[in-house]
């Protein structure tokens, strides 16, 4: 059954600690079909308590449990989230072994609970300067949620946009070159086809936690028409209720998609 938002409100209002009644101004209509976050905001939230930054990390875990939670109870069907991008190999070398410990501890905590509620795993990125302990614990996951149709849960790791785009460019050519693809089939749909989100549809909504107005190479194609909500939430700080009020956000603005609204094109 595919939940609206005033729906999933009056559902849980008993069920979220501190969760206030306000927002009957929702429409019920148009969940976004994807939504991507950019969770930033975690060193930030460790540095306020005079914590290590690891711990703000550590905490950002709960936060991707909580939301893939309410999306796919929203009837959402993609989530995206940046985890790690190709330019974070460049922090401390501590920092960056600690991350790279995370997906395994957010499966082995979470992959059972993923499976009850039919959530199917996803990984985008480039595996090969990952440990091969944590590529292991990736593709059991994905492996175990394969047959999975509730919300694809997509982790961007490893990620960056433009090698994205400059490996779809390269691999095109060499296509072209061995004959694989002739050069005047290569349309917009097909470009998609060599990109990482291959199969996916773009985001509907993107939403960057921690106040910064930037999109730090993430899905650069595919945030073509997407709209955009910047929150200064942290994201460990980050809950359902601020998922809801970012959702709201996204169907007060009317899409356009570059033309004319619908009605209008019918004038
Ligand atoms: C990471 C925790 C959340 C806040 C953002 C940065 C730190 C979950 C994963 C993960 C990745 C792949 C996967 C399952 C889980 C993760 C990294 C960092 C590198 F299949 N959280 N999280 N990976 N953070």
């Amino acid at each position: 059954m595919l939940m609206n938002i005033k729906r999933w409100k009056s559902f849980n209002k008993e069920r979220v600690p501190g969760y206030s009644t306000r927002g009957e101004k929702v429409k019920a209509d148009e969940v976004p079909r994807h939504v991507a976050i950019i969770m930033d905001g975690n060193g930030r939230w460790a540095k306020k308590r005079h914590l290590p930054r690891v711990a703000g990390h550590h905490e950002g875990m709960k936060t991707i449990r909580k939301i893939t939670r309410v999306a796919n109870e929203l009837g959402i069907k993609v989530l995206t989230l940046y985890a790690f991008s190709t330019e974070n190999w460049k922090r401390p070398k501590a920092e960056v072994d600690y991350l790279m410990k995370l997906p395994e501890e957010f499966l082995s905590t979470y992959l059972p609970e993923l499976k009850e509620q039919n959530v199917k795993v996803q990984m985008m990125g480039h595996k090969e300067q990952i440990p091969l302990h944590t590529q292991r614990a990736i593709n059991k996951a994905i492996r175990e949620t394969e047959g999975n149709n509730g919300l694809i849960l997509n982790f961007a790791l490893n990620y960056g946009s433009r090698d994205e785009i400059m490996r779809a460019v390269k691999n095109i050519l060499n296509d072209v070159k061995n004959g694989i693809m002739d050069e005047n089939e290569l349309t917009e749909e097909v470009f998609h086809r060599y990109l990482m989100t291959n199969g996916l549809q773009d985001p509907d909504l993107l939403i960057r936690t921690s106040g910064e107005i930037r999109l730090s190479n993430f899905m650069l194609w595919q945030l073509a028409y997407t709209e955009f909500v910047f929150t200064d939430v942290l994201w460990p700080d980050f809950n359902e209720e601020h998922f809801l009020d970012a959702i709201e956000e996204y169907q007060k603005r009317s899409r356009r998609f570059g033309g004319l609204k619908s009605e209008e094109q019918t004038r």
